[in-house]
């Protein structure tokens, strides 16, 4: 594909040492040749460094080095020249003005992905991976980056897609060569266990994926109980930080507090809330409609007991409200006696003032959202929720085709399930893609990328 020559910055603008000028497309290394004193850059070799001068109308804007990597070796597929030019605000900046005024068009967020992506360099998952490795916090979630930028993901999907397309030939065969003796006689007697394998097959990665999922986002955990039973000490403790006030007064946080914790490669994103009670008080009364939003949205909710105390109608009212949410309890205050026991649940006791049970209580987050198996062994994993959403797609359908041939619809009614099953799968890939789904993933891209 011939597309024209763009320009972008692919590091941060501000105070640093150097910054990198990007430039792709068929004119990039004539365009940047204007501008460079030195070597002449149209006779340099693919993958090779110069040192020169960017110079625009006889005024040196930088002394710089130029690396030159010629179609189809290079990141987008298309000649591409990265200039790095030194580091501060202005530089980069005049040296992206003066390629413009020469021809190039300054580049959209995520374009030379895009390009990459378009020019059939890399597939969606691909592309999606590399922004993920961009924003990783953990080795875990750089992991699976990682595998995903390999093509593993991709190599996934397209087994998948290579059995489904081998169930739509057989079934095509019979429609198109009916008088075919030997051509497989399609009934749905044979759809019906071949799609279910590939259900199977689909269950087992759509599994796995929950663990990815997690990693690649976190778990939005929220702390919830009524006021005075350590909820802040609790989020200190986690956080090994003062972050939260703490008092020995009721009702002394108001707002949502946040903050990240790093659980072993699981970010667990954290937020403390005001104490549930009933209350006059308008600020107070804010507080906890808040709260209560928090839980409804959260993943994980840490319900906190002050197990030296009985339990109380305010402590059965949040066991009663959270009873269907991923939850763990956890008696707090154990160091001044456990005298709350709920019959057929698991407390997790701790002191989150003295810092004890606090590995009782990651252990278990961490057993309740991830497989450790699965991240020692290096599985692949989808973990991007648009594949996952997708891949879900691809399943109903071979489900309604199922339901369809048990109904005994012609094979050909069946087979437009199949094709649609086929088509979510291409759409993880960027096979079946549409235009309006491209360009919305690779405009979440920075810029420069
Ligand atoms: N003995 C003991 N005291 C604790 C423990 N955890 C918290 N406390 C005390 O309990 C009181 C309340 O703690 P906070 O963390 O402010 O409780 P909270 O649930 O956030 O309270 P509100 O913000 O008012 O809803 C403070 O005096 C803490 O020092 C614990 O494990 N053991
Ligand atoms: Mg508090």
């Amino acid at each position: 594909m011939i597309f024209d020559t763009i320009v972008g910055i692919a590091t941060l603008r501000g105070i640093s040492a150097l910054n990198v000028v990007r430039v792709s497309g068929s004119d990039a290394i004539v365009l940047v040749n204007r501008l460079f004193v030195g070597k002449n850059l149209e006779t340099q070799p693919t993958h090779s460094v110069s040192y020169g001068h960017i110079v625009d109308d006889g005024v040196t804007i930088d002394e710089v080095l130029v690396s030159i990597f010629r179609e189809p070796k290079s990141f987008t597929a298309e000649n591409v020249v990265e200039i790095s030019t030194h580091g501060g605000y202005l530089i980069a900046e005049k040296v992206i003005e003066s390629l413009i005024k020469i021809g190039c068009r300054m580049a959209e967020p995520g374009e030379f992905t895009k390009r990459a992506y378009l020019n059939g360099r890399i597939d969606l998952t691909q592309a999606e991976s590399i922004m993920d490795m961009v924003n990783a916090k953990t080795m875990t979630q750089l992991q699976i980056a990682n595998q995903g930028l390999s093509g593993e993901v991709r190599n996934l999907i397209n087994n998948l897609q290579a059995d489904l397309l081998s169930l739509i030939a057989k079934i095509e065969v019979n429609i198109d060569y009916p008088e075919y003796d030997d051509a497989i006689v399609m009934t749905n007697e044979i759809i019906i266990p071949e799609a279910s394998s590939l259900i199977e097959k689909i269950d087992d990665v759509l599994l796995k994926s929950n663990t990815g999922k997690v990693i690649r986002e976190g778990i939005k955990t929220v702390i919830i109980g009524r006021p005075n039973v350590g909820k802040s000490s609790l989020l200190n403790t986690l956080l090994r930080e003062e972050k939260a006030i703490v008092t020995e007064i009721s009702g002394t946080t108001r707002d949502l507090i946040e903050g990240e914790l790093n659980l072993g490669g699981i970010i667990l994103k954290l937020i403390d809330t005001a104490g549930i009670r009933t209350t006059e008080d308008i600020v107070e009364k804010i507080g906890i409609d808040r709260a209560k939003k928090a839980m409804s949205e959260a993943d994980l909710v840490l319900l906190v007991l002050d197990q030296s105390q009985k339990l109380t109608d305010a402590d059965k009212e949040l066991l009663e409200i959270t009873k269907h949410k991923t939850r763990i309890i956890v008696g707090n205050k154990n160091d001044l006696g456990s005298s709350v026991n709920i019959e057929d649940e698991k407390i997790i006791r701790i002191s989150a003032k003295n810092k004890t049970g606090i590995d009782l209580l990651e252990s278990e987050v961490k057993q309740l959202f991830i497989d450790e198996n699965l991240i020692g062994n290096n599985e692949t994993m989808l973990s991007n929720t648009r594949h996952i959403g997708k891949l879900k797609e691809a399943k109903q359908s071979l489900i309604d085709a199922i339901t369809s041939a048990k109904q005994n619809f012609p094979v050909d009614m069946v087979e437009i399930d199949l094709r649609k099953s086929w088509e979510s799968l291409g759409e993880i890939t960027g096979d079946s893609g549409t235009d309006a789904l491209i360009s919305t993933l690779f405009s979440k891209f920075c810029l420069g990328k």
